[in-house]
């Protein structure tokens, strides 16, 4: 039997509405210590219901005046009885009100310990816990519309079909080891390749989305790149809104990576300036350079900012080189308040935008790139994959099923292709929790608030 623990659900700042929450078995009778209904009593209450009443400081003087909700196991959200207090958002009244649950025999909650009692009782797989952190977390409605799919249990029902035609081609192997003298059907034979095909199309289909799911979690990775003194910096506190970065004629002003998260439309960018692209000395500069270059490799966009004021030079086309490095690409020609000698035709890019960090003109038009370069038809309804540990334990039992499909192409015996099989169930129940190690779903869960 679980012990009764309590937590602020709310944060701690002063609100309207603080809520203070407690569960495991007898947490009724805890309440029942500190709480006073002001009408009937909380055993005639029915589930759910609201009681307002009194709630008492562990001296048992009055704290505040509450309402009190309670859920019966198996049933409420961590399957267990839970109790909770709405009480007014006060951090003073929020901790009398936990100390005094604490001296009628609750204890402190650790992170995330409601939703692992939640998962522990069966009330959600890992995929709909981590659908819980993501939900809190979620920067953009995107993320959270997805988040809560994966609540609903929109990914849980792609993986568990899969999970179950595994299943069933196990029972078979096995059958088939354990009376060896009977021949394998060649249909049968047949159609569990079918099947595992099938299931490799499904974790295919699956991991597709997990670019886009990056990016709807942690917002667009963007690199700027260009010569010195194109424009990056003005580009970027432009964007920002404010002067982020230090901007001066100075060719090599810049000289680290700097970054700045900006909201454009309904996008989050994680946008990162960089030392101008050039053969330099110095050397502080040259791993300034050398850095720049590298992260417009591993970046989801890169901007390759020019000085529309003047013409391309050999610096330009190493820093459109290193852009063409990332799998998007768009080109800013910048101050055009200038007079300009740059013209689009001169650029080796799809997506060109003039533009002006002085003015700021050209951001509208940035932003409806952005939208045509990142919204896919895909729906933010849960079936994208957004969680690195989920989109790793799918790639392992992708992997261990392309083992099992060619140990049968080449013939090899039942047990060698059970192996792999057995490895690609494996991942897949790390993915929903089936046949998760205790120190991983520990982990998991410290990375939840308190009270959640
Ligand atoms: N007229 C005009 N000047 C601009 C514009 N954008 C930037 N500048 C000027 O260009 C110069 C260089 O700007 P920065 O933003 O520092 O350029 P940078 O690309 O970051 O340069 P490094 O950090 O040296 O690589 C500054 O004097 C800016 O004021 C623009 O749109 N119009
Ligand atoms: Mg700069």
């Amino acid at each position: 039997m679980s012990d009764i623990i309590a937590a602020v659900a709310t944060g701690w700042q002063v609100s309207a509405i603080g809520i203070i929450r407690m569960s495991g078995a007898g947490c009724i009778e805890t309440a029942k210590k500190v709480f006073k209904p002001t009408y009937g009593s909380i055993d005639s209450a029915k589930d759910r219901s609201l009681i307002i009443g009194h709630l008492a400081d562990k001296h048992g003087r009055l704290l505040d005046e509450v309402l009190l909700t309670v859920s019966h196991g198996p049933n409420s959200y961590t399957g267990e009885d839970t109790v909770e207090f709405q009480c007014h958002g006060s951090p003073a009244v929020l901790t009398a009100g936990l100390e005094s649950l604490f001296a009628a025999g609750a204890r402190q909650a650790g992170p995330g310990e409601f939703t692992k009692r939640a998962f522990l009782n069966g009330r959600m797989d890992l995929t709909q816990a981590e659908a819980v952190i993501d939900l809190i977390h979620a920067e953009t409605t995107d993320a959270a519309a997805n988040a809560a799919g994966q609540l609903g249990g929109v990914m849980l029902r792609k993986i568990a079909p899969i999970y179950d035609k595994l299943t069933d081609i196990m029972a078979h192997f096995h059958a088939v080891l354990d009376y060896p003298d009977e021949d394998i059907d060649p249909f049968e034979l047949t159609s569990f390749r079918t099947d595992l095909d099938a299931a490799q199309r499904d974790l295919d289909a699956l991991l597709s989305t997990y670019s886009r799911g990056r990016v709807i979690r942690h917002g667009i990775r963007a690199v700027i790149v260009g010569k010195p003194n194109a424009g990056k910096s003005s580009f970027l506190n432009a964007l920002a809104g404010f002067d982020r970065v230090i901007v001066t004629d100075i060719a090599g002003t810049t000289r680290d990576s700097v970054e700045e998260t900006i909201r454009l439309g309904r996008h989050t960018i994680r946008l990162l300036d960089t030392a101008g692209i050039r053969d330099t000395e110095d050397t502080i500069e040259q791993m300034g350079v050398e850095r720049a270059e590298a992260a417009a490799a591993q970046a989801d966009l890169a901007i390759y900012v020019c000085d529309g004021s003047t013409e391309i030079t050999q610096e330009d086309l190493r820093a459109q080189d290193a852009a063409m490095d990332a799998p998007n690409t768009v080109a800013i020609i910048n101050k055009q308040d200038l007079k300009q000698k740059v013209s689009p035709s001169d650029l080796p890019f799809e997506w060109i935008i003039p533009f002006c960090a002085k003015t700021g003109e050209g951001i509208e038009q940035l932003e409806q790139v952005i939208d045509q370069l990142f919204d896919d038809a895909l729906p933010c309804d849960g079936s994208i994959l957004t969680n690195a540990r989920q989109a790793d334990a799918l790639s392992r039992a992708r992997t261990s099923l392309s083992h099992a499909v060619s140990s049968m192409q080449l013939g090899m015996t039942p047990d060698a292709v059970l192996v792999d099989v057995e490895g690609a169930m494996e991942a897949l129940g790390e993915v929903t929790g089936q046949t998760m190690r205790e120190e991983i779903t520990d982990r998991i869960f410290e990375r939840f608030c308190v009270g959640k």
